[in-house]
């Protein structure tokens, strides 16, 4: 075993946060792809036992988990190429609120958006251009998130533009109408190898989207 495993699924957003993190920070590590759906190795669950769930990243022997903690875990490991968090307490404390709202709001809308139908799917789909108007708020004329550097942010929110696609099809509606910041922001992070290598074809998603739909039931 290398110094550093992730354990990770290809199309998982959570997973490619924690690749985009470590390839911007040059780390050299030893992926291994899980079979979450059917087949979940015995280190993930040791590894995990709370959750059961990928990415885990093991460093040395010791298991981390949850991406957003695991990317973190990064940063103050390998501080001294690309800093992804701020130095001030305060822009920190701000990152950390946004890379939060990601995760309890934006995703979790998102999933709403090609999990239900009818009303409560229209309703999904106000509630994410809300979310959207938000994040484009936020980033406004930046670069990046964090401003002119790429940072922990657009770490935490870059791996959902690989589900715009997914989130347009299925709910009939245009991101970039709604945002268009965000959607530019999407394409300029593309430029980073780190991103580009860790992002999966949108199509792909899309078509895992209807296979994992058709076997809970829910097309
Ligand atoms: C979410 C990880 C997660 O949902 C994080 O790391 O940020 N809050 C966590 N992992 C999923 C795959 S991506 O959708 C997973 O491992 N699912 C397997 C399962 O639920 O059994």
């Amino acid at each position: 075993m290398k110094p550093v495993v992730l354990l990770d699924f290809w199309a998982s957003p959570f997973g490619q946060r924690c690749r985009i993190a470590l390839a911007e920070k040059g780390v050299e590590y030893e992926y291994r792809e899980e079979d979450i759906m059917r087949n979940k190795s015995s280190l993930l669950l040791e590894s995990n036992p709370v959750y059961k769930k990928i990415p885990v990243l093991i460093h040395d022997g010791k298991p981390v988990c949850e991406s957003l903690i695991i990317v973190q875990y990064i940063d103050e490991v390998w501080p001294d190429r690309s800093p992804l968090l701020p130095a001030d307490p305060y822009a920190r404390a701000q990152a950390r609120f946004w890379a939060d709202f990601v995760d309890k709001k934006f995703n979790e809308c998102g999933t709403r958006l090609w999990q239900l139908k009818g009303e409560a799917q229209a309703a999904a789909k106000e509630e994410f251009i809300e979310i959207l108007k938000l994040l484009e708020g936020e980033l406004g004329d930046k670069k990046y998130f964090g401003g002119d550097a790429f940072g922990f942010v657009d770490d935490t929110l870059v791996p959902f533009v690989s589900w715009f696609y997914t989130y347009e099809t299925c709910a009939g509606f245009s991101i970039e109408e709604a945002a268009p910041k965000v959607v530019a922001w999407g394409k300029r992070c593309m430029e980073r190898e780190s991103v580009a290598n860790a992002l999966s074809d949108p199509h792909k998603i899309y078509e895992t989207v209807g296979v994992v739909k058709k076997r809970y039931g829910i097309e």
